[in-house]
């Protein structure tokens, strides 16, 4: 019998003890919960329509999104924030593309997700016959994720799962895509030999230790220090080895940098956070500790005058992968290890090391930072009407110093640039935002993950057209009653609101949106709480009263559409033309 079993006898089987099979449906939802995942972020229609249903009779967790791209980006976060596969599901062709770009954000993120996509009849699509939502998906899925597969049998559900879930999480964690025709949901096979063929994967993930030489040349480049810096990346929030990471940060004494999604691994407010003398740190340090971050834009590549003098630093960079050293600069001490091993061997190596940083250099950074600190904090006092940038997250800072377990979500240009400086994260994991790419939209989905995986507050501050990605989800948030708070920092448009038609014409600019939009009607048209506020006092009373209820709610913050900057902080990456208007 088994899989062996000619599909006749399956049948008739079917007819007089189908308690005696399983079917497709049911071995993929079985391979996921053997592994531990409870989840699915999708948007039904054929062929998935009802295993989404299923997996709701056995017990999973199924968040039904309005749009892919949403579901996708709600399981890649999932994925950031639990160190297991977030799974999203979408139909074929034009839903799979819809979640490919989540898919694709992922794998540039390095968030662990996988997408899972029905698809067409294999024969029709491979002689392009024009079958119902006809795709090759597999062949377009290839570029965009770690590792694509293609499940064409029911009993190869469970290793296939299992493969997808290793793929994910292992080494470089990223998004993979499995393929999976709806034939093969509807393939029966005994029950027994289908559950003989579900597989548990053993250690997903294994720690990876660095070589002990390589601990060695660390030690030595660190021992020869003046100025330090560590700068933590998502990578090391992703690793959850927090305790370790912190001690290493102490036991060093080193000033640190924690990269956006970093924020909270150490407390912000802890004495030997950076953040506020940035520009001094990266400039004047001569030894600098990579962990899990990436050297890429974000961090002007590693070169430039953000640098300071060229050739002045010698890195030492933690990272899984052994690819990334010296994708921009020489790495002087790579240590290819996950974050927890390689801080454990360098907190071991450490022992009886004289690897302390000389205190004029620590004085010198207090100092910056304090000075920094106190302009910044007069700025963030101030009642301008109508409201700018400063006065409104001055007002969301306190409300996350008053909630630090609330989990914050951030996206837009001035609104992600500048809350990102001004609000404190407490703990990590606890800020997601628009990663590597510097993507608009991801914010409710994000938000949504964050609720549903965490079970926390959520508050989500999004610029006016960041939130325009994805705002439809605001449904998604009311019909799960989830505990997000929205808040749109509604200046009128991209950048600022106030932007003219550079040809005079009757159009308006291409960055500016209908002023004064009510967004919080689009909540209350759900069911949720809308306010609409103008002062800093009105924004601290409707957040508090959010925060403090757990209603899903959005508040639209009316800012200054003069406030902002083209581009938040990066306008010097915009090309410029020679060319007159
Ligand atoms: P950030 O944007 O915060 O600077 P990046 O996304 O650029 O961070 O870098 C994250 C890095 O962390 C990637 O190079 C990735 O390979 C690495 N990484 C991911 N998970 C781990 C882990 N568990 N241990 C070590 N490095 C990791
Ligand atoms: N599309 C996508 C998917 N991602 C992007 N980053 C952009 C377009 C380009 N873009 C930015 O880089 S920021 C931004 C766009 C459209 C919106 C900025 O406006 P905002 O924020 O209202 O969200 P501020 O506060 O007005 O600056
Ligand atoms: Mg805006």
């Amino acid at each position: 019998m088994g899989i062996a079993e000619t599909s006749e006898s399956l049948k008739a089987r079917a007819e007089t003890a189908p308690e005696t099979l399983t079917d497709g449906f049911h071995l993929l939802i079985d391979a996921l919960k053997v592994n531990d995942i409870t989840t699915i972020y999708n948007v039904p229609g054929i062929p998935i329509t009802d295993l989404g249903r299923y997996a709701q009779a056995q017990g999973m967790r199924v968040i039904s999104f309005r749009h892919e791209q949403h579901a996708g980006y709600a399981a890649s976060v999932a994925g950031f924030l639990t160190k297991k596969p977030g799974v999203c599901m979408t139909v074929s062709a034009p839903g799979f593309l819809n979640g490919l770009t989540a898919m694709a954000n992922a794998t540039t993120n390095c968030w662990p997700m996988i997408l899972i996509s029905g698809s067409s009849e294999r024969e029709i699509v491979d002689l392009a016959q024009g079958d119902y939502e006809e795709m090759d998906q597999l062949a377009i899925a290839r570029p965009f994720c770690k590792a694509a597969y293609r499940l064409n049998h029911v009993e190869d559900i469970g290793i296939a799962i299992a493969r997808a879930i290793r793929s994910a999480v292992s080494g470089r964690p990223g998004g993979v895509y499995l393929d999976i025709p709806g034939a093969v949901l509807g393939q029966i096979m005994d029950a027994q030999e289908g559950s003989k063929s579900l597989v548990k994967v053993i250690d997903p993930a294994p720690r990876q230790s660095p070589a002990s030489d390589a601990v060695a040349r660390a030690i030595e480049v660190m021992k020869g220090a003046e100025r330090p810096l560590i700068v933590l990346g998502k990578g090391a929030a992703y690793d959850q080895s927090d305790d370790l990471v912190r001690e290493l940060v102490e036991k060093t004494g080193y000033p640190f940098l924690p990269m956006s999604m970093a924020k909270g691994l150490l407390p912000d407010v802890h004495p030997q956070c950076a953040s506020a003398a940035r520009s001094m740190v990266l400039r004047d340090s001569d030894v600098v500790i990579m962990v899990g971050a990436r050297i890429n834009w974000l961090l002007s590549h590693g070169k430039g005058k953000q640098w300071g003098e060229p050739g002045g630093k010698r890195f030492v960079q933690i990272d899984i992968d052994a690819e990334e050293m010296d994708s921009n600069v020489e790495i002087a001490a790579p240590l290819v290890g996950d974050v927890g091993s390689c801080a454990k061997a360098l907190l071991d190596a450490m022992e009886g090391e004289a690897i302390a940083p000389p205190t004029d250099w620590l004085d010198a950074v207090h100092t910056k930072a304090e000075a920094n600190m106190a302009k910044m904090a007069n700025r963030l006092r101030n009642n301008n009407n109508p409201m700018d940038y400063h006065a409104a997250l001055g007002v969301l800072k306190d409300a996350i110093t008053e909630r630090p377990d609330t989990i914050l979500v951030n996206e837009g240009a001035n609104t992600l640039d500048l809350a990102r400086s001004i609000i404190n994260v407490h703990k990590p994991r606890h800020r997601v935002d628009v990663g590597t790419w510097g993507v608009m939209g991801i914010g409710m989905g994000a938000a949504i993950a964050a609720a549903i995986e965490t079970g926390k507050q959520v508050l989500a501050v999004e610029g006016d057209s960041a939130f325009g990605f994805c705002g439809m989800e605001v449904e998604t948030i009311c019909r799960y009653k989830l505990p997000v708070c929205v808040v749109v920092f509604n200046n009128n448009g991209i950048y600022r609101g106030d932007g003219e038609n550079w040809g005079g014409g009757d159009d308006p600019s291409t960055t500016v949106f209908v002023p004064d939009a009510r967004y919080d009607r689009m909540m209350e048209a759900f069911g949720g709480e809308g306010a609409w506020v103008t002062t800093p006092d009105e924004l601290r009373q409707a957040v508090a009263a959010a925060l403090d209820s757990g209603k899903p709610t959005l508040i639209n913050a009316a800012i200054d559409p003069a406030a902002g900057k083209e581009s938040g902080n990066i306008g010097n990456l915009n090309p410029q033309s020679v060319v007159a208007q």
